[in-house]
């Protein structure tokens, strides 16, 4: 459960991690402790709840991703929008349906560990807790970490599991990503033409993907997809959004439409036309099997360019 926010975990969190201006952190008026990055006039949010950015914003433009205006820290629910992870579980547990939606990591206060600033980037490294009343559910003594690291020109995250147990330590997982674009009918993500998905409004039927991705309606596929790369096409915001991975064997898409957001009741009015979710994971057909000793790396870059 989030825990009580209090300004001297501000002041300690400067005192140990505080690197000027490239690292800050600060009370967030959505009522927990976001640390604050910027380098060469980009910069980026993560909040302690989750390690989960919540803005990015490039020196040469605008807001890249989209965050619910009802989005409040310690609510002890997971933030909608940003950069939600989602451990050890993608989407509804395979066995406990009491278990929450894409695993518990989203909702517990990680720990700062690490934080460097340099003349290329400003870096945070922030590790999972392991919360007690989780370890029933996941029973495996794993370590989680997650790398923000804000250049110039892109945004870096690194997300690593390190099986400390004794047994294979098997996963599925993603970066959750909610970007922001002007509207969702005139948007299309360019890099999945030939890949087979998962289409999880049709009962998990298996397609295949022609062209680039448009939206009419709801839209939530899992893209069997070891490619490098997907691009948000935004030609009324005049931007592209390069996502560039690595270790990640899914691409989820996503977009509730008008009744799926409804049904969530945190999409805002109309939230649902400014965002859509391109989501680095591992999950549907891919899961991870991180052997004992081992770990595993899935990171992704985000860039905006013009078009
Ligand atoms: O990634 C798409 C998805 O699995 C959708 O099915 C929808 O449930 C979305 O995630 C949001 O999940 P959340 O638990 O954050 O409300």
């Amino acid at each position: 459960m989030p825990t009580s926010i209090h300004s001297e975990d501000v002041d300690l969190l400067t005192a140990g991690f505080g690197r000027g201006d490239a690292v800050r952190f600060a009370v967030s008026s959505l009522g927990g402790i976001v640390a604050r990055l910027a380098h060469a006039g980009s910069r980026a949010v993560v909040a302690l709840q989750g390690a989960q950015v919540l803005s990015y914003v490039p020196a040469a433009g605008a807001e890249v991703l989209w965050l619910s205006p009802e989005a409040r820290l310690g609510a002890g629910k997971a933030v909608r929008g940003g950069i939600p992870i989602c451990w050890p579980w993608f989407g509804p547990h395979p066995l406990d349906p009491k278990a929450p939606a894409h695993g518990f990591v989203r909702v517990v206060d990680w720990i700062v560990v690490g934080s460097d600033s340099d003349d290329a980037h400003a870096l945070l490294r922030l590790a999972c807790p392991y919360p007690a009343e989780h370890r029933a559910a996941w029973r495996d003594a794993a370590e989680l970490t997650l790398e923000v690291a804000l250049f110039a020109d892109r945004l870096g995250l690194t997300l690593t599991t390190r099986n400390l147990g004794l047994a294979d330590l098997s996963l599925t997982e993603a970066l959750h990503s909610y970007f922001a674009v002007s509207d969702i009918g005139g948007v299309a993500v360019e890099g999945h033409d030939g890949q087979t998905y998962i289409d999880k409004l049709e009962c998990g039927a298996v397609k295949q993907q022609s062209g680039a991705v448009a939206f009419a309606g709801e839209v939530d596929r899992i893209y069997a997809d070891d490619g490098p790369a997907s691009t948000i096409v935004d030609p009324q915001l005049g931007r592209r959004i390069h996502l560039t991975k690595s270790d990640s064997r899914s691409t989820v898409i996503w977009n509730p439409w008008i009744d799926k957001s409804a049904r969530l009741g945190d999409m805002g009015p109309d939230g649902y036309r400014r965002m859509v979710c391109v989501e680095t994971a591992n999950c549907g057909h891919a899961s991870v099997i991180v052997a004992p000793g081992e770990m595993h790396r899935m990171s992704v870059e985000i860039a905006a360019r013009p078009l």
